[in-house]
């Protein structure tokens, strides 16, 4: 498409006003069509950045510097007008600053590439749940992303019209190319102290430099559907969420959907993906890592998944641990820092088999034996430890039929959950809304031996999951849930509220030991969670909220009774413990901001252990 054939002025003028900074040799703005996604992988093909791949159809492997691997939290900014609203767990530069910093960086930095203006819809184009995002990139490479994970096009623009809201995001490389040169095979990108990630929550705006990688130039995910829409959310009364969303349907048929939370890395994927291993029971994915939630008028909350696409972590998954991703990823799917088999596959550690043939090309180019085993090797990974697919979400063998529907669906649970060896129990249900806030709000992963910056034993909180995509001072993002759930009780709502519970599929026994299967087995919990909503006899009330009653949960194969009891019961020790490590080193990070209802709520639960 033309620029001139641009009907919004301020887009146009917005596009103008990049292209004369950033002097690209031309300007491409995306029609999203199947077209368009084979010219650019045909680019990406010429300048030896993409292998196709024998075994998948229509699949391509791409290979990153290795210092362009991951988000980059510590050069990720949220750059409020007041340090005050950024909080103290985000990092912060005065806007003004940052942007005369960046400005430097983006003049004339698409040089010797193509400017590619990519219109987005995060959510079914039109939805009144959905947002609209352009984003302005130099790199085809986020154009076929972006045409997986989003909605791309002309129908964007069309719902756009000709004054409609949408979030502008820059994003470069940072690497212009001098006359006649190529990427010819390396990943470009600029150096880590020159790479931001910027977010400016008050002109709703987004600049991403030096980094071509996932959530630092997928603009659409992290940075406007988490960070931005956030901010959005708490301005507008809604709720933007780092959740996965499933459909949880019961042997008589009646169908729940639930939203769940927890950290990166601790199984958001495969929950939303899980086959259930009660008979009867099943589970269907609306969406993996991200939830918007609006009231409803009649008062419940219904939630669409913004994204179109999975972005999921390669190492880990395999047919036992996540046969529907493996389904997705069968075809047109792109494959980020994956071991290449001789017979034109992919490979990872634990994706289930050792790699066939006697070699195989490592996830930074390398040849090397083709390992026997799918066993990591602690610092000789074959793939990267976060290697990444791109794939449809329609793809997905269990994707529910209403994934894309524009009304949302009803939410009746939200699940909070981190790795916890400890004290925290299989399943527990709050008291009230205030109760769950607090179980969202210490959510959390014990760390192990491995992570250097914290001692082994102490879990690093990550408050609702949200901790590095909350675009504002996470004190008052508490405050948001607590006031959402007061006005839909001042309205006569407060039941139709989502009921919320605190999960841990990551026990371990004396023996360091997983007490609980999880995968398939978390279905279990899934259905307590699921007659619980119906408000079933089969829970008993304790210090720490709504356990399983006894037999409430038939254990999987392989758990003792002992081991059942053991996971569904108080840990009066362990939660005053826990208490203790809250107050004395969760709460006091958010200052005055962090709601006393929330205190209250510590003191309570104190009390009640004491008592
Ligand atoms: C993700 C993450 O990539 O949470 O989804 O880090
Ligand atoms: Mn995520």
């Amino acid at each position: 498409m033309n620029l001139n054939e641009l009907k919004h002025a301020g887009l146009k003028k917005w596009i103008e006003e990049a292209e004369a900074l950033m002097t690209p040799d031309s300007v491409e703005v995306c029609d999203g069509s199947p077209a368009e996604y084979d010219r650019m992988i045909k680019v990406l093909l010429d300048a030896k950045l993409a292998t196709p791949l024998k075994a998948r159809p229509h699949s391509y492997l791409f290979r990153s510097d290795p210092s362009d691997v991951a988000r980059v939290e510590n050069r990720t900014y949220i750059a409020s007008k007041s340090q005050d609203d950024a909080g103290p767990t985000n990092n912060w530069i005065d806007p003004a600053e940052l942007k005369n910093t960046m400005t430097g960086l983006y003049k004339g930095c698409m040089k010797g590439r193509t400017m590619y203006v990519i219109p987005f819809s995060m959510g079914p184009v039109g939805s009144d749940i959905a947002k609209i995002g352009v984003e302005i990139t130099d790199s085809a490479y986020v154009v076929v992303n972006m045409h997986i994970m989003t909605r791309v096009g002309t129908k964007v623009l069309d719902v756009l019209g000709s004054d409609g809201f949408y979030v502008p995001c820059f994003h470069s490389i940072g690497k212009p190319l001098a006359a006649g040169e190529s990427d010819n095979g390396k990943w470009p990108c600029a150096p880590l102290e020159h790479k931001y990630i910027s977010h400016f929550p008050e002109t709703r705006e987004i600049w991403s430099y030096g980094s071509g990688y996932g959530g630092n130039a997928l603009l659409g995910k992290k940075c406007l559907a988490l960070r931005i829409a956030s901010v959005l959310a708490r301005d507008e009364g809604w709720l933007a969420e780092h959740m996965l969303i499933l459909k949880i349907t019961n042997p008589q048929g009646a169908v729940k959907y639930m939203a769940a939370a927890f950290p990166s890395a601790c199984g958001k994927t495969n929950l939303a993906m899980l086959i259930p291993t009660l008979p009867g029971w099943k589970v269907q994915t609306v969406g993996d890592d991200i939830a918007w939630m609006k009231p409803g008028a009649d008062g419940r909350l219904y939630a669409i998944n913004p994204e179109a696409g999975f972005f999921g972590v390669a190492p880990g998954t395999s047919n036992d641990s996540n046969f529907n991703a493996m389904e997705s990823i069968k075809k047109n799917t792109i494959f980020t820092n994956c071991g290449l088999t001789e017979d034109g596959d992919i490979w990872w550690e634990q994706i289930g088999y050792g790699a066939p043939g006697k070699t195989i090309i490592d996830w930074k180019g390398n040849e090397k034996p083709a390992p026997q085993t799918d066993k990591p090797v602690k610092g000789e990974e074959i793939a990267h430890p976060n290697a990444r697919f791109t794939a449809p979400a329609k793809q997905c063998p269990v994707i529910a039929d209403e994934w894309e529907d524009p009304k949302g669906v009803p939410i009746s649970a939200f699940l909070f959950g981190g790795r916890r060896p400890s004290t925290v129990p299989l399943i527990n249900q709050s008291k009230n809304w205030v109760h769950g806030v607090f179980m969202g709000s210490i959510t959390g992963s014990e760390i192990t031996a491995a992570a250097l910056d914290l001692k082994a034993g102490t879990v690093r909180r990550d408050p609702f999951a949200m901790l590095p995509f909350c675009g504002y001072h996470m004190g008052d993002y508490f405050n948001h849930w607590i006031k959402l759930g007061k006005k839909a009780e001042a309205e006569g709502n407060g039941d139709k509220l989502p009921k919320i519970f605190f999960c841990n599929w990551f026990r371990k026994n004396k023996d360091d030991k997983f007490m609980w299967p999880g995968y398939g087995e978390n279905s279990r919990a899934l259905a307590w969670v699921f007659d619980r909503c119906d408000g079933k006899d089969n829970c008993v009330e304790t210090a720490i909220g709504n356990l399983p009653k006894p037999g409430s949960i038939e254990p999987p194969t392989g758990v003792s009774a002992e081991d059942m009891a053991e996971l569904c019961k108080v840990d009066t020790e362990g939660w005053k413990k826990e208490i203790a490590d809250v107050r004395a080193n969760h709460y006091p990070k958010f200052g005055d901001k962090l709601p006393k209802v929330l205190y209250e709520e510590l003191d309570a639960i104190e009390k009640r252990l004491n008592g």
